[in-house]
C-alpha cells in the first residue's frame, strides 16, 4: 500500500514538473558521530570522471534510496533520531573486505518504504543492528540474496547479518538466503520482530533465537527447499506463527516435519523443540526451545519452588522456611 502511495506521488511529482526527485546517496561517513541526519556524511554521484561525488545538502529523504556500501573510510551508519525515512536501503557491496554497517539505537527509527537488500545484488559483508530503536520496512528484507560472487565461489561469500539486541523491526517479510546460497544471518536477544506476511528461507541461512519474539503469518518454503539445515536455533525466545501449524495444508505433522528434518532446532541440537497452537498464545503456533536442562517441564507442579520440576526437600525447605509467617495487614489479624 504504502509503495503504490509513494509511486503514485512521484509520478505526481513528475508531472508537475517539480524540482524535487529522487537521488542516490551514497555513504561515507566519519562526521557528527556517524550520525544518519548529517548531510556531510552522505555523498551523491555525478557523471563528471573527473569529480565522480558531490557532496549532499541533506541526508537521504523518502524517495531517495540509501547505499551503505563501505567504499573508503569503514563507519557505522548510526541512527540515532526517530523520522529517518527513505525509498530503498540497499547495503554491502563486491570486492570491499570491510563489510557495511548500521546502526539502530536507542531513540533512532528508520523507516524504508520499499525493499532492504543486506547484500542483494551486490554479495558480500553487512551488519545491520538494531540496539533498542525501531526498524520499519514497508516491503522485503532480503538477507544474502543474489550474491553473484557467491554464486560463482561459494568459499567468498561473505556474511550479511542482522542483529537485534533490543528494539523493534516491523517489516512485510523477511527472506533468507533467496535464489543463490549465501551466508544471510539473523541473531535475536531480544525484542521484536513483527512480520505482516512471510518468513521465507531458502538455501541456507540461519536464524538464532537467543531470546525477544518473531511473529510472522506464515513460513515460506520450508521445508519444500533444498536442504540446507538448520534455519532455526531455538536458544531462547519464541517464534509466533499465525494460526494452527500442527494441522496447516492438510498435514497434522508440518511442525514435527519441521523438527524432525532439523529445520528447527534447539541449542544447536541439544535439546527438544516446543510447539503449541493455541494454548501458549491464543490464535498462534507457538515455538520455542526446552528447557535446556536436559528435560522439558510441560506441566509444573505448583509446589515446585526452585523450578527444576520436582517436588523435593528442596522446595519443603523453602517452604519451611517461611512456616507460620504472616504478613496481613493490619498484623493484629494474624492468628
Ligand atoms: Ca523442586
Amino acid at each position: 500500500m504504502m509503495k503504490n502511495l509513494v509511486w503514485i506521488f512521484c509520478v505526481g511529482l513528475l508531472a508537475m514538473g517539480s524540482s524535487v526527485y529522487a537521488a542516490n546517496y551514497y555513504w561515507f561517513g566519519g562526521s557528527a558521530g556517524d550520525s544518519w541526519g548529517a548531510a556531510q556524511n552522505w555523498k551523491i554521484p555525478t557523471s563528471d570522471p573527473e569529480n565522480p561525488w558531490s557532496d549532499a545538502t541533506s541526508a537521504p529523504g523518502y524517495m531517495d534510496v540509501a547505499y551503505i556500501l563501505s567504499l573508503d573510510g569503514q563507519t557505522t551508519a548510526t541512527v540515532d533520531q526517530t523520522g529517518y525515512e527513505v525509498f530503498q536501503l540497499q547495503l554491502g557491496v563486491n570486492w570491499n573486505p570491510n563489510p557495511a554497517k548500521v546502526l539502530i539505537q536507542a531513540g533512532g527509527e528508520l523507516t524504508v518504504a520499499t525493499t532492504v537488500g543486506m547484500g542483494w545484488d551486490q554479495g558480500v559483508g553487512c551488519e545491520l543492528t538494531v540496539d533498542g530503536g525501531t526498524w520499519n520496512v514497508d516491503g522485503q528484507i532480503y538477507i544474502g540474496d543474489r550474491s553473484a560472487t557467491a554464486q560463482l565461489d561459494p568459499s567468498a561469500a561473505k556474511e550479511c547479518l542482522l542483529v537485534i539486541n533490543s528494539g523493534t523491526l516491523n517489516a512485510d517479510s523477511l527472506f533468507l538466503n533467496t535464489n543463490n546460497a549465501f551466508n544471510g544471518q539473523v541473531e535475536m536477544y531480544s525484542g521484536n520482530i513483527n512480520l505482516d506476511t512471510i518468513l521465507y528461507f531458502d538455501r541456507g541461512g540461519t536464524m538464532t533465537l537467543y531470546g525477544g519474539t518473531v511473529k510472522a503469518k506464515q513460513l515460506g518454503n520450508v521445508p519444500q527447499s533444498l536442504p540446507v539445515i538448520p534455519v532455526i536455533d531455538f536458544r531462547g525466545g519464541t517464534l509466533l506463527l499465525e494460526g494452527d501449524w500442527m494441522v496447516i495444508n492438510g498435514n497434522i505433522n508440518l511442525m514435527d516435519d519441521l523438527r524432525d528434518g532439523g529445520y528447527f532446532i534447539a541449542y544447536g541440537g541439544a535439546n527438544e523443540v516446543l510447539a503449541d497452537y493455541n494454548i501458549t498464545t491464543p490464535g498462534y503456533t507457538t515455538v520455542r526451545a526446552g528447557a535446556g536442562v536436559g528435560y522439558n517441564c510441560f506441566n509444573q507442579p505448583s509446589a515446585d519452588f526452585d523450578g527444576d520440576c520436582r517436588v523435593t526437600l528442596v522446595d519443603f525447605a523453602e517452604m519451611a522456611s517461611e512456616w507460620l509467617k504472616c504478613n496481613r495487614v493490619p498484623a493484629d489479624t494474624c492468628p
